[in-house]
């Protein structure tokens, strides 16, 4: 989708701050971070969001989950501390791009319940 602003960042036509990259996902640093690691990963393909996952999506959602994320943990060092995964969905989730995304927070130590 042209018009999606995290596919022109996946195609490269927008530059970003690539933290992994492989085939399927890129994951780069948050322009506007909320923790002092706030990455996100998303997957290459547009996917609006969690809920649009498809059944040929799984390996992509698994690929996230148990290699990309542990692997940027580890290289953040915020493996060690912990930190969160999260991806707002829909307007009351907070999502404010079109665009499956993971935020991956860490670095210090974070407050819950979210606002
Ligand atoms: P949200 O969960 O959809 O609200 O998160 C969108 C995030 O994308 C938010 O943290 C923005 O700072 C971030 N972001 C970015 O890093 N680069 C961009 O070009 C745009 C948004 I647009």
């Amino acid at each position: 989708m042209t018009d999606c602003i995290f596919c022109r960042i996946a195609q490269g036509e927008i530059p970003s701050t690539k933290v992994y990259e492989d085939d399927l996902v890129l994951a780069f640093r948050d322009l506007d971070p909320q923790a002092p690691e706030h990455v996100l990963v998303i997957p290459k393909k547009h996917i609006a969001s969690v809920l649009d996952f498809a059944e040929e999506d799984r390996e992509l959602a698994a690929h996230i989950l148990t290699v990309v994320v542990p692997k940027i943990a580890r290289e953040l060092g915020v493996d060690v501390g912990g930190f969160r995964l999260v991806t707002n969905t829909g307007a009351d989730g907070g999502q404010t791009v079109g665009h499956l995304h993971f935020h991956l927070l860490g670095g210090r130590s974070l407050a819950w319940p979210p606002g």
